[in-house]
C-alpha cells in the first residue's frame, strides 16, 4: 500500500443542493479518507462543485440571476454542508475559479498541439439534464426521451471542436485489460469493456450556442463542453493555491453508477492524449449504486423533503432528549446523530450496490447495532472500575477474544484497503460481538463477589477492546470513537504520517489510568419519539410526483399522508392509518397498535439459574438484558426446564412489567416469553441477537 492516498468525489452540479445522494458519496470518500489517515498515510479528500455548462445556466435564469452569482450561492451551501456531516475535504474546487480555468485551457492546448482536437459540425441529440451526447438508440421512442430525465433530448446543429476518441478505444482496452481493478466493482468494467468495443466515436467538445463556460484558447465564441471542463478538477485542483501535485494519480475517483462512462471512458482518454503514461493515469474509478429513501426513487420531491443533515440533527436531538438528565444533560454534547447517519450509509447498503437507506432501518440499527451492541459493551464494563485494573494471568477466554480482534482488524482493513466501507464494518462488528460474548462468559458479575484479581483481568481486557473499537470504528464516527475515548479515559487519536495506528492486535493500557464513565452514548429512544421521527420523515406518496407535488409545500402535506400509505406495508412503522376491522378471529381483543408498542420486549441471555428452595415451581434466573448487570427474573418454569439448560440461551423477556414479589425477598424485574408444548413450557429463543435487542 502507498504511503499517500488520494480520494475524490464527483464535482456536483449546482442546479440542486446536497442531498442523500451526494451525501452519500462525499461520506464514503471522508470514510476512507480518514481510514488512510489512521494508516498513517498522506492523504488528501477533494470534493468541488461543477458550475458550468448549459443546465446551471438554465437554472440560473430560472431565478432571475447572473450564472456566477447563482454558483457563488450555491456553491457556498455545498461547502457548508460537508462539515455539517462530520467531512473534511481537504480542498474544495468551484470550476469557476482562476485556478482551474487557467489549467484546463492548458490540458486543452495540449491536447489540442498533439492532433486530437479539430473543427467540425455536430449534428445530433444533446440531453442537458445529463450534459451528454445521445443517439437515437440511447433514447426512448417515440419522441427521443431520455431514459434517466424523462424529457425528449434536444437537438442540436452547430460548430464544434471534436476530441478524437475513436483513437483511444484500442490503448484503453489493453489499459482495462493489464489494470482489472482500474473499474469497481468489477461487474461494472464488463459494461466499460463492451462500450468501448462496440467503437468510439469522436466527441464534441465545445459549444457556441451558450456562454456559461470556459472558453477555447484562441477561439473564444466556444465554450468548452462541461465535462472536458468538469472530469480536469481531479487534477487541476492539486496544483493551486499550494502544489500537491504529489498525489497524482488519484488512488481512487468515487462517483455513481450514472456517470462511470465519463470517469473510465473520456477522463482516462483525454490524459493519454494529453501525454500522461499509464502510470500518471488514475488507479481506480469506483462507481457505488444508487440509493432509495424507503424503497422510492430519488427524485426531486424526494430530495427536497429528506436533508441529511436536518435527519441527522433530529436524531442528536432525540439522543439527547433520551438522557438520563434530559436534553440539558446533552449540552455541549457533540452531535452523535451525524455519526449514526454515517454509520448506516455505511452498513446498511452494500458499497458497490443499489440499496435502500429508510429512517426504519436506521432507528432499528441505532436501537441494536449501535445501542445494544456497541454503546452497551460500554456500559457493561465502565461501572465495574473507576481506573485500569491490573491484569492478571490471561486464560482462554482473553486468547480467544484477542483472537477475534486480530482476524476482525485484519480483515476490516483488507476491506478499507479495497474501499469496501460495509465490509470493514461487518468485520468490526464481529468483534463487538465476540466482546460481548465474552462479557456473558467470564461473568465480570460473579468475579466481583469472588475473585477481585480475576475481575481486574476481565475489566483490563475489555478496556483494551473497547481502544480498539474505538480506534477502528473512527473513519466512519469519528464523535463516537471521541466519547468512548473520553470516558476510556483516552487522548484523541494523534496521527502522524508514517505511524500506523491500526489496532492489528489488542493496545495494552496502564493500570492505574483514570476513566471517566459518562452518559450512555446512544440512550434508548421513546417509542413515542421514534414514531415522531418516522412521521416527519416518512416519504412522500410514489403517486404524488413528480408535477404539481414538486412544490415544497406539497411534499410537506405528502410527507403526512405517506406515513400512512407505508404503514399498511409494514405495520412496524407506528403512526398507521386504522384499516377497517377485519373478519372475526378466535383470540383475544385487539389492542391499540401504541399499547403493543410500549412493550419494552427485549432478548435476554440467561447467566445463571438456580432451583428455589422449597417452591418446585420456581426458578431464580439471572438474565443480562443490556442494562450493564443483569435483572433478576423469577419464573415458574421448574417442572419443564433443569437451571443448567438455560444458562447461555437468548431469550425474550418482557423488561417493564411491575416488579413481581413472590416473597421472601424473591421479587422479579421481568418475564419470560414461552409457549406450551406438548404440554412442556418453552422459552422463545433466538440464535444470535446481543443482550438488550429490541423485540418488535
Ligand atoms: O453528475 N444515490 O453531478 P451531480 C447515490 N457534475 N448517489 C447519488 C444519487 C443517489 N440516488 N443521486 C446522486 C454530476 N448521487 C457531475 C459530476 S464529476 C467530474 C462531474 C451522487 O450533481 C453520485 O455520486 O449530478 C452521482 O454520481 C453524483 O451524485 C452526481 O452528482
Amino acid at each position: 500500500m502507498a504511503s499517500r492516498f488520494y480520494v475524490t468525489t464527483p464535482i456536483y452540479y449546482i442546479n440542486d443542493v446536497p442531498h442523500l445522494g451526494t451525501a452519500y458519496t462525499t461520506i464514503a470518500a471522508d470514510v476512507l479518507c480518514r481510514y488512510h489517515r489512521l494508516r498513517g498515510h498522506e492523504s488528501r479528500m477533494l470534493t468541488g462543485t461543477d458550475e458550468h455548462g448549459l443546465k446551471i445556466q438554465r437554472a440560473a435564469e430560472a431565478r432571475g440571476v447572473a450564472p456566477g452569482a447563482h454558483a457563488d450561492e450555491i456553491a457556498a451551501v455545498f461547502r457548508a454542508t460537508w462539515p455539517k456531516l462530520g467531512c473534511a475535504p481537504d480542498d474544495f474546487i468551484r470550476t469557476s475559479e482562476p485556478r482551474h480555468k487557467k489549467a484546463v485551457q492548458e490540458l486543452w492546448s495540449r491536447i489540442k498541439a498533439r492532433g486530437d482536437i479539430y473543427l467540425g459540425h455536430y449534428e445530433g441529440l444533446y440531453c442537458v439534464g445529463c450534459e451528454a451526447y445521445y443517439t437515437e438508440k440511447d433514447l426512448e421512442q417515440p419522441g427521443n426521451v431520455c431514459p434517466l430525465h424523462k424529457k425528449p433530448a434536444e437537438s442540436v446543429k452547430e460548430e464544434s471542436y471534436f476530441f478524437r476518441l475513436s483513437r483511444y478505444g484500442d490503448a484503453l482496452l489493453d489499459y482495462y485489460k493489464r489494470n482489472p481493478t482500474f473499474v469497481q466493482p468489477a461487474s461494472r468494467l464488463n459494461e466499460v469493456v463492451s462500450f468501448v468495443r462496440e467503437g468510439l466515436q469522436d466527441l464534441s467538445v465545445s459549444r457556441t450556442t451558450f456562454e456559461w463556460g470556459i472558453p477555447v484558447p484562441d477561439d473564444p465564441k466556444h465554450v468548452m463542453y462541461v465535462w472536458f471542463d468538469a472530469l480536469a478538477n481531479y487534477m487541476t485542483a492539486l496544483r493551486e493555491p499550494e502544489d500537491n501535485t504529489r498525489f497524482w494519480p488519484a488512488d481512487v475517483h468515487l462517483v455513481g453508477k450514472d456517470i462511470l462512462r465519463f470517469h473510465a471512458v473520456y477522463w482516462p482518454a483525454f490524459l493519454l492524449s494529453a501525454g500522461y503514461g499509464e502510470a500518471e493515469l488514475p488507479r481506480q474509478v469506483f462507481a457505488h449504486g444508487f440509493l432509495t429513501y424507503s424503497g422510492q426513487k430519488m427524485s426531486k420531491t424526494l430530495r427536497n423533503t429528506i436533508s441529511p443533515v436536518e435527519v441527522a440533527t433530529a436524531l442528536s436531538e432525540a439522543a439527547a432528549a433520551a438522557l438520563p438528565g434530559g436534553p440539558g444533560a446533552a449540552a455541549g454534547a457533540p452531535l452523535v446523530g451525524v455519526d449514526v447517519v454515517r454509520y448506516c450509509l455505511m452498513r446498511a447498503i452494500s458499497f458497490g450496490q443499489d440499496g435502500d437507506f429508510s429512517l426504519q432501518d436506521v432507528l432499528s440499527r441505532y436501537g441494536s447495532e449501535l445501542g445494544n451492541a456497541l454503546g452497551n459493551l460500554l456500559n457493561r464494563v465502565l461501572p465495574f472500575a473507576e481506573e485500569v485494573p491490573a491484569k492478571g494471568a490471561l486464560g482462554p477466554l482473553e486468547e480467544e477474544l484477542a483472537g477475534a480482534q486480530r482476524q476482525a482488524a485484519a480483515a476490516a482493513a483488507t476491506a478499507f484497503d479495497a474501499n469496501q466501507p460495509t465490509r470493514a464494518l461487518d468485520a468490526i462488528w464481529t468483534v463487538i460481538a465476540a466482546a460481548n460474548l465474552y462479557i456473558d462468559k467470564a461473568a465480570p458479575w460473579v468475579a466481583k463477589k469472588t475473585d477481585p484479581a480475576r475481575l481486574g483481568t476481565i475489566i483490563a481486557t475489555l478496556i483494551e477492546q473497547l481502544e480498539a473499537i474505538s480506534v477502528m470504528i473512527s473513519p466512519v464516527m469519528p464523535v463516537v470513537a471521541g466519547r468512548m475515548r473520553e470516558q476510556l479515559g483516552l487522548p484523541p487519536i494523534a496521527f502522524e504520517e508514517g505511524s500506523d495506528r491500526w489496532p492489528m492486535a489488542l493496545p495494552s493500557r496502564a493500570p492505574g489510568e483514570k476513566l471517566h464513565r459518562g452518559s450512555p452514548i446512544f440512550p434508548r429512544l421513546e417509542k413515542e419519539k421514534e414514531a415522531e421521527l418516522l412521521a416527519r420523515f416518512a416519504p412522500p406518496r410514489p403517486d404524488a410526483e413528480p408535477g404539481k407535488a414538486d412544490a415544497k409545500a406539497g411534499a410537506k402535506v405528502d410527507a403526512q399522508a405517506g406515513a400512512k400509505a407505508d404503514s399498511k406495508a409494514a405495520p412496524a412503522a407506528s403512526g398507521g392509518a386504522e384499516v377497517a376491522a377485519p373478519p372475526a378471529r378466535q383470540g383475544k381483543s385487539p389492542v391499540a397498535f401504541d399499547d403493543f408498542a410500549r412493550l419494552d420486549l427485549r432478548i435476554g441471555v440467561v447467566t445463571s439459574a438456580e432451583r428455589v428452595k422449597k417452591k418446585d415451581r420456581l426458578l431464580d434466573l439471572r438474565v443480562d438484558t443490556g442494562d450493564g448487570a443483569p435483572r433478576r427474573i423469577i419464573s415458574g418454569i421448574a417442572a419443564s426446564y433443569a437451571p443448567e439448560e438455560l444458562v447461555g440461551k437468548r431469550i425474550v423477556v418482557i423488561c417493564n412489567l411491575p416488579p413481581r414479589d413472590f416473597g421472601k425477598g424473591l421479587v422479579s424485574e421481568g418475564m419470560l416469553l414461552t409457549a406450551e408444548v406438548e404440554g412442556r413450557v418453552r422459552t422463545i429463543t433466538v440464535e444470535d441477537a446481543a443482550p438488550g435487542t429490541p423485540v418488535f
